[in-house]
């Protein structure tokens, strides 16, 4: 199977290569500027008409959007590999709740803090009260995920697999944005768990801020 991955450097395509050191997974990664703004040249927006990084190409078929992306990894790769739950069985059905939670849940919450108060965000977009009902939010949201780690060391049990990868990456990145896990002391042992891997070691940590 042929595997190309378009990234660029500390973005929504890091944890797909993360995801891809996890596995151990042969893959062409080919980095584009997106200064220079390689995502938006017409060869690119034929495989991604988002016109944003990660996009993966499988034998020639062209997956957007991150959680996909690593979804499909686990159930491709990550079953023989004891990193991702068999079909059918009811951890891969928690697998698939948690990962989307993290991207879409979480995520959304991510990008109304981020318009609402970051140095990167449109100035006139900026908006304190919104700022601090996000927070209120993220509480609530890491709540609901320290209770979940509190009863088990990862999200699906006592192994370590690709959706504890997911999630932390997403709760991680939520760190540099401004979220404080201040409240939720499992939710911080077990992102420190995430960290001490070494593909998160040879992904994030060369490029976090
Ligand atoms: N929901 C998308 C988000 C992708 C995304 O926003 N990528 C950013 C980098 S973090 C990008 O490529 N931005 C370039 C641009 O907007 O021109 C995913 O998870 O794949």
């Amino acid at each position: 199977m042929s595997l190309t991955l378009y990234a660029a450097p500390m973005s929504s395509a890091t944890p797909v290569v993360c995801a891809l050191a996890e596995l151990d997974i042969p893959c062409e990664i080919v980095m584009l500027d997106l200064q220079a703004g390689d995502q938006k040249k017409p060869d690119y927006l034929a495989l991604n008409p988002n016109g944003v990084v990660p996009t993966l190409v499988v034998d020639g078929t062209p997956m957007f959007e991150a959680v996909a992306i690593m979804q499909w990894l686990g159930d491709r790769y990550g079953v023989d590999r004891g990193l991702w739950p068999a079909a059918d069985t009811p951890e891969r059905l928690t697998a698939l709740s948690w990962t989307t939670w993290a991207y879409v849940t979480y995520g959304t919450m991510i990008n109304i803090l981020n318009y609402a108060q970051s140095p990167h965000a449109d100035p006139a977009l900026h908006h304190p009260p919104l700022a601090k009902h996000a927070q209120g939010e993220f509480d609530k949201l890491l709540s609901r995920l320290d209770a979940r780690v509190s009863e088990r060391p990862y999200l699906l049990g006592d192994a370590y697999s690709l959706a504890d990868m997911i999630v932390a990456s997403v709760v991680t990145y939520s760190t540099y944005c401004g979220v404080s896990l201040e409240g939720h002391p499992h939710v911080v042992a077990w992102a420190e768990r995430f960290q001490a891997r070494p593909a998160y070691r040879k992904t994030w940590e060369a490029a976090a801020p």
